[in-house]
Formats: structure tokens, C-alpha cells, sequence
């Protein structure tokens, strides 16, 4: 039996292989809290799921319509590598010569897999900026809305994202912790590029002992372990604007303003206040009028804004809840509200995002920046907001308004992907697929036969970290790994460096993208840049040589900054905000001037508009679509880990025991969910500890439509979801705003 270390992007483990197959698979001794999703890998990386060849859809190689409209339904041929490197590498070219660089779609957006050589989107960016450029993806799925809206009004989202302020420094000074949308224990097992040590959970636990009181507020009750004792409030879904404007206006009509702290590091509240008494819509946004939106008790509102305002409070939201219809709007009001209490910049006060979104959120750890493999620059500068591809391929010609300016949509011709899976991550995925029908060819690199490769016309067989050597180290984890490979290349798979030399030898610029480096020679040289920026920071890596013999490398602890923003606190003048005016914007003149209905100039309560739809009747439940608890969204969910978590073979949807009652269900039924977009199956649980009105359906099983009725048969949420943006600021996904009905399944 062999040991070998590999990472993943929710922990580190040891892989144990006999006779060339994985048996087993153990969390390391530096991670206090091993995620078990590493026991994907025990039966899912040799899967009979995996792509052995490269891989042509019929229709495209032999009819000559190219079989338009199959795309996802024909049937596939294997084909020799080199036949498909020429196939690929001539379609490449005729539609960059034909049509311009820009009718390539090359975005391919997704996390793909740890470690920094073979990640799959630099592997292809580097090589399609080679040949010219491509049209990109803007911004993710994850935080597309706060990453627009949020650096008109605070600071650049990198910077929040890294800087703001750490659950030690709550440990020791915050008294009371109020979370949006709740901080879910399943979260923090992940973190893109990858995660040695899982400390949120036991961070959080930290503080509960240290004495800090926890606000659960999220329509689910196990939001927030129970460990950490919350007082619970459970909004509708989409509301918690209307749940803080109740807040901030028993601040605001009590005197509990920091009416100081609003003169001196913000602009705008004037206005927010105009807006909180009603003075110009004539609504005073009391926490009667909250309540009736929301559906938290008023009383309950007044009380919890006396306790914020009378403790060391600091607020935080879910990346979720930014993931809505008008998804700016929840995050520029919880910047609103910590810039009422005036605690911005003191220790454990203020305002931060994400905490329990993933492992890294909040540690205290030394930043470093890793080289990475260079990329060069896409030649066309051309980019759309990341949640607008099916827009994109339906309209080409239109315009889409994008945060000030408008992009006009290309007309996609070819679509390259590697390392994601929009028939995951994208909304309406019926509409998607309607829309995935319009380009003459679409390329995909996958190791499985996951939805994107299904839906594709020229497939390669990509490896998985477990057959590869690389290095996985990320800017927010103290640790540096070595990864040997603890299988050789399964079937024919290629890494995907090797199927874009491929490309490029076919294409004349091989030496140009491979840089006359070999995997081992590539590595080497990222780690000695790593050691070069290392030096100027004044401490030293070792060499490659140990390092990779170790396996190993910490970097030096230097805990950072302690209270974020406090500089700004001291002195505004001195150390202004990024934003326009150096200070805290509750009220925006860019974005006032950009004269967005959906996006007004200063946070706002907006309906979201399925609601007022004659629809609403019929589809009466919330669906929730969050992060699913045994995988990283679709990875390895053929896996028997994953697999074990599902209801006959569904993904299971959780309700409201009083909501299945009424509709004459029983847990373990299986159930038919339904709205105009589309139906799936799912396997039902019941918790009584969610909002009656609410549903929830992870997101995660591979997208599996009945070619007879159109049915989902996995439980795949994105069937039913809207394919709509935010607002004309950020254009981001919108998945949690969804209305759906629920019957059993017949
Ligand atoms: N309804 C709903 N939808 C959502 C969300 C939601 O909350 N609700 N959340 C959204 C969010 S935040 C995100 S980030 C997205 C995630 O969406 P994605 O990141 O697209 O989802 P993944 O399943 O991680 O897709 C990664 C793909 O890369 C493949 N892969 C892994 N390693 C390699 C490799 O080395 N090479 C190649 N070529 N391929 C590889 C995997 O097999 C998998 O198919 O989903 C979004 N979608
Ligand atoms: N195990 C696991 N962990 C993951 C991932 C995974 O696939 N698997 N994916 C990772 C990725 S890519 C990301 S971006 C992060 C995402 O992190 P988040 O965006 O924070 O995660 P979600 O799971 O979508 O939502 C968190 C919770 O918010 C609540 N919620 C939803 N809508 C609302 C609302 O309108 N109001 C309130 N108050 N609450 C609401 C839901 O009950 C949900 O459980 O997770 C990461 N962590
Ligand atoms: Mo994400």
C-alpha cells in the first residue's frame, strides 16, 4: 500500500493505492476538522464515469448542418487524439479567422480543482490569449453583485474578502454577532485553491465560550449550529432589506444613531434617513411595516435594534443573500446599518461578509501572493457579467447595461470550457440549453461524463489532480503542498496542459505556450518566483528540491492588522475609503447618476418582481438552492459519498412538516417540483425548524432531463430557477429568488 499526499479545494488527505486503485483516504494531522467530502475520491476519481477517449458528438463530425439542435441528445464517437487535436485546432482557427476572436466564448467559468499548475481555466486562457483572445466571463457566481456594488460604497471586494476583519478579533471583542442568512458549518469545508486547516467551526465555538451572543436570521434554523445557541429569526427569503430597514428606523426615530460617526466617515444619510421616516414616499419603514414584508414580529425587530445598538455588534450576510433579485441591495443596507451603530473600525465591531461561506473567511493568517502560471493578457479586452451567457448566446447584437456602460453581447460561434459546469451553475437550464444550441461547435476538457461534456461536440478526456504532479497553495492558507500523483493517467485521459500543447503544436505556437518546460520544469519555476517574492517580503521559501522532498511548508505566522478599518476610524482624511469620496457611500451619486430603476442611489427596499407575477398562487414555496453538504457543487457527485446522501437516487428537498401535510406528503416520498421554467424530482425530508413557506433543494446533481416529458430526474434546483440579473448594476445570478409547488410524484 502507497500514501500520497494530494490536495482538494475542501481539505488535504492521504490517498492509500494498492494495485493501482484508491483504498482508502484520510484527513491529515495538521487540519483539525477533515471535511469527509475527501471520501469522494475513494470510488470517484476511477468511476466508470470517466471519459476514456477523446470523443466527437456524431452529428457535428457527419451531418452537414453539423446535427444543429442535437447537441446534448446524439450520440458521441471516439476518435484517435490526434484526429481530435486537428479537428478542434482547424474549428479554432476558422471561427477566429472568419468571425473574430471575439465569437470564441472562452470564460469557462467554474473551480475546477486545486493546485496551481493545472488549473484548468489558466491552462486555457493562457492558451487562448496565445491565439489572439476570446470573449471572458466577468466577476463569479458567488459574489457577482457585492463584488459591483460593494467598492462604490466601502471597498474593493478583494480587499473585504481578505482584510476585513477576523474571528479572533471577535473572539476577543465582539458581544453580540448578527448573521444574515446564518453561517453554515457545511460551507466552510471549502475553499477555492484549496484549505489545510478547517478552524470556522471551532473559531465560532471560540466565541460562544468567550460569551458572544449569536443572531441566527435566515428562513432555516440549522443555518447556524445549535452549538452556538442563536436566538433565531426567520425572514422570507429575499426580505432582509425590509427586516433592516425596520432595524435602522428604531435606531434612527430612538436617538441610537451614531449620529457622529454618520457626520464624519459617510456620506448620504440625510437622505437615508428621508427614506427611513417616509419623507419621500410617504412609508415610514417601521418595524410594523418590515414586519409585514419580512415576517419577523416587529417587537422582535425593536428589540433586536436596542441590543445592537447597545453592544459591541458586528453584522455580517451570507454570500446568498446577494445572490437575489436585487442582490445589491441586502449588502449596501447592512453597510448602512453598521455605519448607524458607528462601530466601522472598532475591534470586534462593524460590518464583514461571508463568514462560514468558505474555510478562509476571517483567519488570522499571513497573505501571500503564490506565483502562478502566466496567462499573458486576452487580446480583445472583451468580458460579460459572468451570469449572462445564455443571454449572450440568445441576443447576439443587443446591449446589456452593466454598472455605468453598456456591453454589446458578440455573436458566440464557439464555445471552450474546462474545469466548469454551467449545467450546474447557470439558472433556467432549459433556457440554457436552448441557448447552448446556437454555436457551430462547442469544446470541452472533463476527466467525467458530466452534463458540459454531454452537451458538447469535441470532448477530451482531462485528468484529475490525483494523476498529476503540482503544487496547491493559495494566497488565504498558510500552507504550501507538494502533490505526487497517486495514479497514473486513467484511460488516455491528458492533463489539460497537455491537450492545449496539443492545440497549439497543431496550431504552430506550441513552443510559445509550452515555454520548452515540461511539468516538472513549470513547477520548479513557479516555486522560484514564489521564492523571489518571498525574499522582497523578507522571508525565505526553501529550495524546490526540499520542498518537494517535504512535501510540506508553512509559511511564517504574522498575524494581520487586527481591527480593520481603524486607521480610516482614526482619521478619515488620512486614510480615506477607495470609494468616491474617501468615506462610507450610503448614498452613491455614480451610481444615482447611472439611473438604474432596479438600482437606485442609496439601499433600497425593492419587490422582487416573480412576486407580483399572477403565477404567485400557483407556486406558492420559496426554493432555497444552497450549497450542497457532501460535495463541492457537481464534483464527484457519482460518487458513493455523495450518492449515500440522496433519497432513491434523488437529491433531497427539505420542508416544513405542516407544508407537506397539506399537500399529503410524507418524508422519503418522492415529489414532482414544479414552476413555469421547468420540474424536477427530488426525495423529501421534513425539518420543522424552516419557514413553512420555504423549501430547500441543494445544488449539485447532475443535470438529467427525460428526453420523453422534459423532467429533471436528479434534483437538479437550476430547472427551476430565473435566468435574471441582479440589477443593471451588477448583472449577477439571482438563484434564490424562486417561487415554485410541490406535489407528489406520480
Ligand atoms: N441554484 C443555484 N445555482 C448555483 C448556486 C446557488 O447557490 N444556487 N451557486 C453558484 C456558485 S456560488 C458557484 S461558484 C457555481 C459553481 O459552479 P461550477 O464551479 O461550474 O461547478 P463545479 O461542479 O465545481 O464544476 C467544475 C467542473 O470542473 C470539472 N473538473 C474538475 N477538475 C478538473 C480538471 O482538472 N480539468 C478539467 N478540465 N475539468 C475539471 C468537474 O468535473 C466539474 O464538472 O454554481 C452556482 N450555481
Ligand atoms: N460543502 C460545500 N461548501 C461550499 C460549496 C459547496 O459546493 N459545498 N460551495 C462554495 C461556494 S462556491 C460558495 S460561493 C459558498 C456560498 O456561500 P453562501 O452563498 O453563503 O451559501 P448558500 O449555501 O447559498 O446560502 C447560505 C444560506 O443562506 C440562506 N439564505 C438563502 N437566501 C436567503 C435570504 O434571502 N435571506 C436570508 N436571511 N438567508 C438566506 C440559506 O438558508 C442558505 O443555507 O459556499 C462554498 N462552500
Ligand atoms: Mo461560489
Amino acid at each position: 500500500m502507497k500514501r500520497y499526499r494530494n490536495a482538494t479545494q475542501w481539505g488535504v488527505y492521504d490517498v492509500l493505492v494498492e494495485a493501482d486503485r484508491v483504498v482508502e483516504v484520510q484527513g491529515i494531522g495538521e487540519d483539525p476538522e477533515a471535511s469527509d467530502i475527501g471520501q469522494v475520491l475513494l470510488d470517484g476519481v476511477q468511476h466508470d464515469t470517466r471519459i476514456q477517449r477523446p470523443a466527437i458528438r456524431r452529428g457535428w463530425l457527419e451531418s452537414p448542418d453539423r446535427g444543429r439542435g442535437r447537441r446534448g441528445a446524439d450520440e458521441f464517437c471516439d476518435v484517435p487524439w490526434d484526429e481530435a487535436l486537428e479537428l478542434a485546432a482547424t474549428e479554432l482557427k476558422r471561427v477566429a479567422d472568419k468571425h473574430g476572436n471575439t465569437a470564441i466564448f472562452a470564460g469557462s467559468y467554474g473551480w475546477a480543482s486545486a493546485g496551481r499548475f493545472h488549473h484548468a481555466q489558466s491552462q486555457l486562457h493562457r492558451f487562448i490569449n496565445l491565439m489572439g483572445g476570446c470573449t471572458r466571463a466577468m466577476n463569479s457566481y458567488s459574489t457577482a453583485a457585492a463584488q459591483v456594488i460593494l467598492p462604490h460604497v466601502i471597498a474593493p471586494w478583494p480587499q473585504m474578502e481578505l482584510q476585513q476583519t477576523t474571528l479572533e478579533n471577535v473572539v476577543e471583542h465582539t458581544q453580540l454577532f448578527v448573521a444574515f442568512g446564518g453561517l453554515p458549518r457545511r460551507n466552510a469545508q471549502v475553499a477555492y485553491g484549496g484549505v489545510t486547516e478547517h478552524r470556522t467551526a471551532l473559531d465560532l465555538r471560540r466565541a460562544r465560550q468567550a460569551g458572544v451572543a449569536f443572531v441566527n436570521i435566515s428562513p432555516v434554523a440549522a443555518d447556524t449550529d445549535s452549538e452556538l445557541d442563536p436566538l433565531w429569526l426567520a425572514p422570507v427569503p429575499g426580505t432582509d432589506v425590509a427586516l433592516m430597514l425596520g432595524l435602522a428606523y428604531v435606531l434612527e426615530t430612538r436617538s441610537l444613531a451614531a449620529t457622529e460617526f454618520l457626520h464624519t466617515h459617510c456620506v448620504g444619510y440625510p437622505r437615508v434617513r428621508d427614506y427611513l421616516l417616509g419623507s419621500a414616499d410617504g412609508i415610514p419603514k417601521t418595524p410594523r411595516w418590515a414586519a409585514a414584508i419580512c415576517g419577523v414580529s416587529a417587537d422582535d425587530i425593536a428589540a433586536l435594534a436596542l441590543e445592537m445598538a447597545t453592544q459591541r455588534t458586528f453584522l455580517t450576510a451570507a454570500w446568498s443573500l446577494q445572490r437575489g433579485d436585487h442582490g445589491e441591495q441586502p449588502y449596501w443596507m447592512l453597510v448602512t446599518l453598521a455605519a448607524m451603530l458607528g462601530q466601522v473600525g472598532l475591534p470586534g465591531g462593524g460590518v464583514g461578509f461571508g463568514y462560514s461561506a468558505e474555510a478562509f473567511v476571517g483567519t488570522n493568517y499571513k497573505r501571500f501572493n503564490w506565483a502562478t502560471l502566466p496567462k499573458g493578457r486576452n487580446p480583445t479586452g472583451f468580458a460579460i457579467p459572468v451570469a449572462r451567457i445564455a443571454d449572450m448566446l440568445l441576443n447576439p447584437g443587443t446591449d446589456v447595461r452593466y454598472d455605468g456602460r453598456a456591453i454589446t453581447y458578440p455573436d458566440t460561434k464557439l464555445i471552450y470550457w474546462a474545469g466548469g459546469n454551467p449545467f450546474h451553475h447557470h439558472q433556467d437550464l432549459n433556457r440554457l440549453v436552448r441557448a447552448w444550441q446556437r454555436p457551430d461547435t462547442v469544446i470541452v476538457n472533463e476527466p467525467w461524463w458530466t452534463p458540459v461534456a454531454q452537451y458538447a461536440d469535441i470532448v477530451f478526456p482531462a485528468t484529475t489532480s490525483l494523476e498529476r504532479n503540482d503544487i496547491c497553495a493559495s494566497s488565504h492558507d498558510p500552507f504550501a503542498h507538494y502533490m505526487h500523483p497517486a495514479l497514473p493517467p486513467q484511460h488516455e485521459a491528458r492533463s489539460d496542459h497537455e491537450i492545449f500543447a496539443g492545440l497549439a503544436e497543431h496550431l504552430g505556437f506550441a513552443e510559445a505556450f509550452t515555454d520548452n518546460k515540461d511539468e516538472q520544469e513549470w513547477l520548479r519555476d513557479m516555486w522560484q518566483r514564489s521564492q523571489q517574492a518571498a525574499a522582497q517580503q523578507g522571508f525565505q521559501l526553501p529550495s524546490f528540491d526540499v520542498f518537494q522532498t517535504q512535501g510540506i511548508y508553512r509559511l511564517p505566522d504574522e498575524p494581520r492588522v487586527q481591527d480593520w478599518l481603524a486607521d480610516f476610524r482614526s482619521n478619515p482624511e488620512a486614510f480615506p475609503l477607495s470609494t468616491p469620496s474617501g468615506k462610507l457611500e450610503l448614498f452613491s451619486s455614480t451610481v444615482a447618476a447611472f439611473d438604474y430603476a432596479d438600482c437606485p442611489g442609496q439601499a433600497t427596499w425593492l419587490e422582487p418582481l416573480e412576486w407580483r407575477s399572477s403565477k404567485r398562487e400557483l407556486y406558492p414555496l420559496h426554493l432555497l438552492s444552497p450549497q450542497p453538504r457532501r460535495r463541492l457543487h457537481s464534483q464527484y457527485d457519482q460518487s458513493r459519498f455523495s450518492q449515500a446522501g440522496k433519497i432513491a437516487g434523488c437529491e433531497v428537498l427539505t420542508m416544513h412538516p405542516e407544508a407537506a401535510v397539506q399537500r399529503n406528503l410524507l418524508a422519503g416520498d418522492l415529489v414532482r417540483v414544479f414552476n413555469e421554467r421547468g420540474a424536477c424530482l427530488a426525495g423529501l425530508a421534513l425539518d420543522d425548524r424552516q419557514r413553512v413557506d420555504t423549501v430547500v433543494l441543494p445544488t449539485g446533481a447532475w443535470f438529467k432531463p427525460c428526453p420523453e416529458t422534459g423532467l429533471e430526474l436528479n434534483g437538479n434546483p437550476n430547472v427551476l430557477t430565473r435566468d435574471k440579473g441582479t440589477s443593471a448594476l451588477a448583472q449577477g445570478p439571482t438563484a434564490h429568488t424562486c417561487l415554485v409547488q410541490v406535489e407528489k410524484y406520480q
